[in-house]
């Protein structure tokens, strides 16, 4: 009975809020199908317009940032082995001077020191690196910021070369000194530089500082005879030279930025070590037996060991500033009789190397 009863009593219920809603979509749906997919394609397009718009910064990066980060990387040139000395840019007067300085390694303070000792002019006076004036020391920037500002000219010392050398393989460039190729390579014999801080240099190095390191030559030749008609031409270079090859060209790189010493018996070959005779010694033996228009005469450092060492045909600045001992610098200038005369001036240092008792400073 009750099942009967169902049909009578059941009319046709009223269709819930949502039912109706979904009929009345459907029915729109089906009448305004075409209306209804537009709006679908325009939230497509939306969602296209947002990607978009995220997209920018992602297309920046690529299209300017990127490059421009790019651009900040200096390409290191080829390395010069001999650059002759501008013959404009020697002392025409007994005004001007020439100024050699050696091995400052990041010692800013002496550096400034020096040239305010010798009354530095720009517009007067040339300023000549001899290689390492970066490293070690407190404050290598500030060093090429000075010699910078002074229109200093340079050779290439072992630790702008390792620095170089560094900067190229971390940029993923070339590099064509890296002392391979030679019979003597002292950077795999132990001269280790633990006190070497040519990665931090990197870091904070500008790209007109890292400019000015790689164009230090590897020699700088003098057009003029200053040191004397029979002392021959003066060669300046970081280390030194070997006496049995004539030629500058033909100077072995990692001699000229490392040679210390010969080795037994013959001398005529680089020691790795620091064994065997100094080479300076051989190179002025050897000079003498020369005819004056054979000679040549070097402008070196490096050796701080040895310190300050002038002879007839070696001049080594390198006096151990770096140690607490002088930054020295030679001043080279006419004489007023077609001569040259030649001055040491040195400032006293502070004591730089963490290793010594009385150590002043921290680290760059
Ligand atoms: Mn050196």
């Amino acid at each position: 009975m009750s099942s009967s009863a169902i049909p009578i009593t059941s009319y046709p219920r009223r269709p819930t809020r949502a039912e109706e809603d979904a009929d009345s979509v459907d029915a729109v749906r089906s009448q305004i199908g075409l209306r209804y997919r537009t709006r679908r394609l325009n939230r497509r397009n939306i969602l296209y317009g947002l990607l978009f718009i995220a997209s920018i910064p992602v297309l920046y990066f690529f299209l300017f940032w990127a490059p421009r980060r790019d651009s900040s990387v200096y390409v290191i040139t080829p390395t010069v082995k001999v650059q002759d000395y501008p013959t404009k840019l020697m002392p025409q007067t007994e005004e001007g001077r020439l100024v050699f300085i050696g091995d400052i390694h990041g010692c800013n303070v002496e550096f400034a020191q020096l040239l305010e000792e010798v009354q530095f002019v720009p517009s007067r006076d040339r300023l000549i690196l001899v290689g390492d004036f970066i490293s070690k020391g407190p404050d290598s920037i500030a060093v090429m910021e000075i010699a910078m500002k002074n229109n200093a000219m340079c050779v290439r010392g072992n630790h702008e070369n390792t620095l170089l050398r560094r900067y190229a393989k971390k940029h993923g460039q070339k590099f064509d000194n890296d002392l391979e190729s030679g019979d003597f390579n002292p950077e795999e014999e132990g001269f280790i530089h633990i006190l070497a801080d040519e990665k931090k240099i990197i870091k904070k190095a500008t790209q007109e500082q890292l400019k000015f390191i790689d164009s230090c030559p590897m020699i700088l030749r003098m057009p003029e005879k200053i040191f004397g008609e029979d002392h021959g031409e003066v060669s300046v270079c970081h280390a030194g030279l070997m006496w049995n090859v004539p030629t500058l060209e033909d100077q072995d790189s990692a001699v000229l930025l490392y040679i210390r010493t010969l080795l037994p018996p013959d001398n005529s070959t680089a020691s790795p070590t620091r064994d065997g005779i100094l080479w300076k010694e051989v190179w002025n033996d050897y000079q003498e037996t020369l005819s004056p228009s054979e000679r040549r005469t070097v402008i070196y450092g490096h050796d701080a060991k040895t310190g300050l060492a002038i002879k007839e045909f070696s001049k080594g600045l390198d006096s151990r500033c770096y140690k607490g001992d002088y930054l020295t610098a030679m001043v080279v200038k006419r004489n007023g009789f077609g001569g040259w005369e030649h001055d040491l001036v040195s400032v006293k240092c502070q004591i730089h190397d963490p290793k010594l008792p009385g150590y002043v400073d921290g680290k760059l």
